[in-house]
């Protein structure tokens, strides 16, 4: 097994079922003797938190999307260099939900922000890491968006900055992971997030399988 840890992350539109996959991936790896850090984006530090707040706080006024994208870069650059980087290093795995990939998708192409842009912070931030897998949570908006607004309704929660967005601004956010997927094929793998939990949890005990044995042989 390679001495530096494996960097895997989530992404999909919201209601996608990231966060409930989250703690089956951690779990499934664990029992087999890896050690891993579970994190998450904008986040994971006290100060990416924080950002966090500032990102998703719907009571704020509108925010320039270059603000938006720089605030992405901020908390990722302190999570990198307090948590994913010192992980890696010490062979831990690393499974976060969503990374950089949700800047293109969201903030390039939900908010029309020029990729190459985009592209000069990602190497300012991340130099040459990128993850080593990228596990896309696929659904179509309608139901994501159901799932999200049975949640909100049921806990009384409010709806964040990004939640508001209209679903023309989700089905670009698809659209964009959907691209970025058959342009890295090496790096992404597509779960089938509409089906039930059990059909997902199948789906990804499957990848993971196919992961170990090739980190395994490396
Ligand atoms: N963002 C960005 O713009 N740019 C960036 O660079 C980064 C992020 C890193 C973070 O908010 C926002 O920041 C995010 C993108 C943006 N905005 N959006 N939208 P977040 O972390 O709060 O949002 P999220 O990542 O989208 O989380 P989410 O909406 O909670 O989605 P999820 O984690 O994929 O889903 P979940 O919480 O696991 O499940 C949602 C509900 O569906 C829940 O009630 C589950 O019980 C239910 N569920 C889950 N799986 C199933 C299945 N299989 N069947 C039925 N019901 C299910």
């Amino acid at each position: 097994m390679s001495q530096r840890g494996l960097f895997i992350t989530l992404e999909g539109g919201e209601g996608a079922g990231k966060t409930t996959s989250r703690t089956y991936i951690s779990e499934f790896l664990k029992q087999r003797g890896i050690t891993v850090l579970e994190t998450r984006e904008p986040g994971g530090t006290e100060v990416s938190e924080a950002i966090r707040h500032v990102l998703l706080d719907s009571a704020l006024p509108a925010m320039h999307a270059d603000t938006e994208l720089l605030l992405m870069f901020a908390a990722r650059n302190e999570h990198l260099q307090k948590k994913i980087l010192p992980a890696l290093a010490v062979g831990h795995w690393v499974i976060c939900d969503r990374f950089t990939d949700a800047t293109y998708a969201y903030q390039g192409y939900g908010r029309g922000l020029d990729h190459a842009r985009i592209a000069v912070l990602e190497t300012w931030a991340q130099g040459d890491l990128r993850p080593d897998y990228t596990l896309l949570f696929d659904i179509d908006v309608q139901t994501g968006m159901q799932r999200v607004r049975a949640r909100s309704e049921q806990l009384a929660l409010n709806t964040d900055r990004f939640e508001q967005e209209k679903s023309e601004f989700f089905d670009r956010i698809r659209t964009g992971y959907l691209e970025r997927a058959k342009f890295y094929p090496d790096q992404y793998r597509i779960i089938e997030a509409a089906k039930p939990v059990l059909e997902v949890q199948q789906q990804l005990k499957h990848v993971l399988d196919a992961i170990l044995v090739k980190a395994s042989i490396k």
